[in-house]
Parts: structure tokens; sequence; C-alpha cells
């Protein structure tokens, strides 16, 4: 009997873990996708482009077909998404560069003491690990972040640099030696704006490096829950992702998105339509088209890379995914380029949510798809109810439990979508139902359109008579009082020195 005490303790020991696992907060696994659109294969895949780890993602989690930025812009959307607040709440409408730290803090009183995401899970007992691109930076700003690391356990590489070191910037050529005329938007030194195959493997590449890092953290064994945010930069330009990425989409089998001649008569006419301009004029739109295809096709590959990571980690099972972008993308669609504005096809983005079937009294009814309207901002709020957390009264979105649920439970909010085009003081606005979507300008003009009959956006329906009770049911979500537009506050210590 003495001889079997220790091997029967171990049989009790050695179960213990599962026995407190079957009660344990269930592992997050927040995937942030960069400047991804529609076009992926489980959503409108107008470009026609194969992406068969969207797929798989999209087989096992509920896809919502109907979900919005709360700003079409990097800076805005991420600190909207990470703390809850929306930019009507916080004044954070636009991108805000040159900060070194979490200035958002100091750019709206209304975020000066909001817990980001991931301190909130930290707060309530689990270990939370950042990599790649979750705040604001970008490949060609060395230290430009805002970042907060003092919200995470353990962040990958320098947290206030945390892509740029991966991503060198090839070789520059001349406009003129390439054939182009000079102008080229973002043209300058580093010629952002533009298509290009990179000579190297995919390991060598900042988004493989940053799944390699969360596949070691998923794989880890910890006495904690784990809130895991992987974050991807592309398909951000500039496009230049490996050759075989490329040779996925050879030019002549690239196709360029449906437009309509004279579309803009009735529509507010882009930012960047002097963008679209160039491109024409030098003939880069079936190229830069190519170039979108092929990182997309990449950032699909580190998405099976990383799906496989979890089903391969101890916490396969028992794993909330949520995978989002911050905001949509035009390739040339209304004579638009990249986001800043406030379109559909701005301002959807992809947004996939898989809950394990012991969370929250059952999982997901994976494989499904809704229209139901959802904001990025409903997020945070949903985290918290699916892990059993309390909601922090900083959060302006609502959960969308009852449609991770039932994906046909109707929804009685729309989406919302807020943005300062220019150097407006004052913020445009724009909704969508199921169905129909109004966007409401500075000025006061108004675009709705039925995405239903004319998902291209081509005809502005907003003076006909017949919609006007549709209109008037719409302009309902639209806010009564907004925060004024922040701009760059002069005394942060995040200010970055020059
Ligand atoms: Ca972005
Ligand atoms: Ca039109």
């Amino acid at each position: 009997m003495m001889k079997l005490l220790p091997i029967l303790l171990c049989v009790l020991l050695c179960n213990l873990p599962l026995a407190i696992g079957e009660n344990a907060k269930p592992n997050i696994l927040f995937i942030a996708i960069d400047d991804l659109n529609d076009y992926i294969s489980p959503l409108d895949n107008q470009a026609g482009v194969k992406t068969p780890n969207f797929d798989r993602l999209a087989r096992r989690s509920v896809t919502f077909a109907n979900a919005h930025c709360a700003a079409p812009v990097c800076h805005a959307s991420r600190v909207s998404m990470m703390t809850g607040v929306h930019p009507v709440t916080s004044g954070l409408y636009n991108n805000l560069f040159k900060a070194h730290g979490p200035r958002w803090r100091h750019e709206s009183p209304a975020l000066t003491d909001a817990v980001v995401l991931s301190q909130h899970f930290r707060n309530h007992g689990y270990h939370a690990a950042g990599g790649g691109k979750i705040f604001h930076t970008l490949q060609w700003t060395p230290g430009d972040s805002q970042n907060d690391p003092d919200a995470w356990d353990d962040y990958r590489g320098d947290p206030l640099d945390p892509i740029s070191a991966d991503w060198p910037r090839p070789k520059r050529i001349p406009d003129a030696k390439a054939g182009l005329t000079p102008g080229r938007p973002l043209g300058g030194r580093y010629q952002l704006f533009g298509a290009k195959p990179l000579q190297v493997p995919d390991e060598q590449t900042g988004d493989h490096m940053v799944v390699d890092w969360a596949a070691e953290q998923l794989a880890a064994k910890r006495d904690k829950p784990l809130f895991l945010a992987v974050g991807l930069f592309r398909p951000h330009i500039p496009f230049e992702v490996p050759q075989k990425y490329f040779d996925m989409h050879p030019l002549k089998d690239v196709t360029l998105p449906t437009v309509l001649d004279n579309d803009l008569d009735d529509a507010r006419v882009p930012e960047r339509q002097s963008w679209h301009r160039w491109v024409v004029k030098n003939k880069q739109w079936r190229k830069f088209m190519q170039g979108y295809l092929a990182s997309i096709s990449y950032t699909d590959h580190q998405l099976g890379r990383l799906l496989d990571a979890l089903d391969a980690s101890p916490i396969k099972d028992n794993t909330i995914v949520v995978l989002w972008s911050d905001h949509g993308f035009h390739i040339g669609e209304k004579d638009n380029w990249e986001k800043f504005c406030l379109w559909d096809q701005t301002t959807r983005v992809p947004l996939f949510i898989h809950v394990p079937e012991q969370v929250a009294g059952g999982g997901s009814p994976d494989g499904q798809s809704t229209r139901q309207p959802a904001t990025l901002t409903d997020i945070y709020p949903t985290l918290c109810e699916l892990a059993g957390l309390p909601i922090p009264p900083q959060c302006d979105g609502e959960s969308l439990v009852p449609q991770i649920k039932d994906p046909s439970q109707p929804r009685n909010r729309l989406s919302l979508t807020s943005y300062a085009f220019g150097d407006a003081a004052v913020p445009s606005h724009a909704v969508s139902d199921p169905r129909y979507r109004l966007i409401r300008y500075d000025d006061g003009f108004e675009e709705l359109y039925d995405l239903k009959t004319d998902p291209h956006e081509f005809t502005n329906l907003a003076t006909d008579p017949a919609m006007a009770q549709i209109k008037a049911r719409l302009a309902q979500g639209f806010p009564q009082q907004v925060a004024p537009r922040r701009r760059i506050p002069l005394d942060s210590p995040y200010n970055r020195k020059p």
C-alpha cells in the first residue's frame, strides 16, 4: 500500500488540470488584420481571390457579414476597438501620427483612464500577450507607435516599434526608370504606394515571424488563461510579399472592380481621386490589384499557419477566436484608394467569431453567417460576456452574444462609423441595417444605398420620396451629440521627438 500511495497521488494530481480546465476561463485568440476588405472568399469575393484559410475559419465560426469599423482609418479604428470607446465619444476620428506610446490617452479626455481590452483580461486573471500591429504603427516609421506597453504581460519585440524591423524596405526605383510619370502618391523616399514581389523566403517576412511567435505562445504551458493578440500587417501597403504569391495571380487573370461611369455624379467625391487619376494615367490599376490580391493570399497563408498552431496546441478546445480587420479597402472603387470614406466598401470588415462548446452555455453555430449589423466597438463587451468578465462603463458597444448564439436573432441597433473628412471640425457618419446604408456628411449631404439590389453603391436613393420612411428610420442611428474632433496634444510626453 505504501508503495502504491505515490502512484495513487500521481493519478489524482495528474487528473487535476483536466478537472480545473472544465471550469476554467476560455482562452482568447484575437487576430487583427490590417486593411483587409471583403475580397476574401467567405465574403463578397468580387475580385475572385481564393482564400482557403478564411473559408476554413468561416466554417468554424459565425461570420458577421455586415460588420463595420467605428472609423475608417487605422489609428481611430484600433483605439476604439481596444478601448471600446466609439469615436463619437472620444473625438478620435482620424489618424494622428508621430507618437511613441499611448498618446491617445492625451488625445481625448474620454480615453485618459480607459482600460485596454488586454489589460481588462489581465485584471481578471489572464496572461495577455501581443505581437505585430495591434495599435497603430507603420512599416516605414520606426518608433511611431500608439501601443500601450503597460497593457500587456508580454509583447513580441519592441512594443513601441513592433513591426518596422521585420519589414525592411526594398531598393527604390526612380519613377522615371520605372516608366512612371512623377507624382506617385506617397512617393518620395519610400515609394509606399506600389506593388513589388519580394525575392525572399516567407521566413524573412514580418507576419510569418509574428505567427511563429504566436505558435510558441499557443503551445506554452501556463497556469493562467491566455489572451493572445496577433496583429498581421499585410495586406496593408506597400503590396510587397514573396514572388510566389504574385505568381498565384497572373496579371492576365486579374479582374478589376466593377465601376460605373459618372458614378460620382450623385455622391461625394473622395479625397483620393487624385491617386486614382495617377494610377489610371500610368496603367497601374491591374498591377496594384495583383499586388493587393498577392498580399491577401500571403495573409491567408499566415492565417492557415496560425490555425494549425491553435489546432496543435493544448488549448485548441477552449479558445475563443475573433478575427477582424481595422477597416475596408478600395482598389479604385468609386475612384477611391485605400480608406478614408464612409461607403460600405470602406467600412465593412471581415469579422469571424468562434466560441467553443463549453463556453457561455454552448458554443457558436459554426458555419453560419449573419447580416445583423455590428460595429467593432461591440467586440470588447462581447468578449467580456463570453469570458464572464464585467463590462467596463467606458464601453459604447453592445455584446454580440445573442447573434453568436443565433445568427438570425435581430439586433435593435445599427452599425455606426464616423470620420472627419479633410480639415472638417465636425465628423460625418454612416449607419447600416441588414439591407440599407445611409451616410450623412458634415455639410448635410446624404447618400442612401440598397445593398441588396445595388451592392456596389451605384445609385444614391437619398432624395427618392419612396425611400423617405426607410431613410428616417436609419437616420435615428445617427448620434445626437458627438465629441469634437481631437488633434495632436502638443504637450503629451508621448509625442515622438523629431
Ligand atoms: Ca489599416
Ligand atoms: Ca452613383
